[in-house]
């Protein structure tokens, strides 16, 4: 393996597959973990998947991820929408971010238009449902590989 990925997830992803399968589809997020593993494996990389409805919690993972990881992808569910902190902690990331919302947030309601996220992403993928985790370790796997 020749780095570690750290995918974060935000508040209630835990639910996922379990209530609003029409805005979030029916796979669960050990579901997605573990596809996103093998993606991630397919590249040569690591995964550590991580889930929490606390904002200090995700903070301290990306601060962890300083150390550890050579990038971040990141659902930040509703803190994407209001966090000028995971903002400040993404910006003293080092490597590539990548923003995934599994519903297309552009098509919902205007208040989930903005993201503070955003202004720190290298990528950002909405509404391609859980596939958007697979798209953006691909897209970590080309930003690493062309950086070594
Ligand atoms: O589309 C996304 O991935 C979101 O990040 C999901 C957040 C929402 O606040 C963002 O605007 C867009 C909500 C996550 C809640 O997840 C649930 C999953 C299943 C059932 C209930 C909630």
């Amino acid at each position: 393996m020749t780095g570690t990925i750290y995918v974060l997830n935000g508040p209630n992803l835990n639910l996922l597959g379990k209530r609003q399968p029409e805005i979030y589809g029916s796979e669960t997020l050990a579901d997605v973990e573990a596809a996103t593993k093998s993606q991630a494996e397919s590249h040569g990389l690591d995964v550590r998947f991580l889930q929490s409805n606390a904002e200090y919690q995700l903070i301290d993972w990306i601060h962890e991820a300083r150390e550890k990881a050579v990038a971040i992808v990141i659902n930040p569910a509703a803190y994407t929408h209001t966090s000028v902190a995971i903002l400040d902690a993404l910006n003293t990331f080092e490597g590539p971010v990548i923003e995934v919302h599994i519903s297309n947030v552009h098509k919902r309601e205007e208040f989930r238009h903005h993201s503070f996220v955003s202004l720190r992403a290298d990528g950002v993928i909405a509404g391609c449902g859980t596939q958007g985790y697979l798209l953006a370790i691909d897209r970590v796997a080309r930003l690493t590989a062309a950086a070594n």
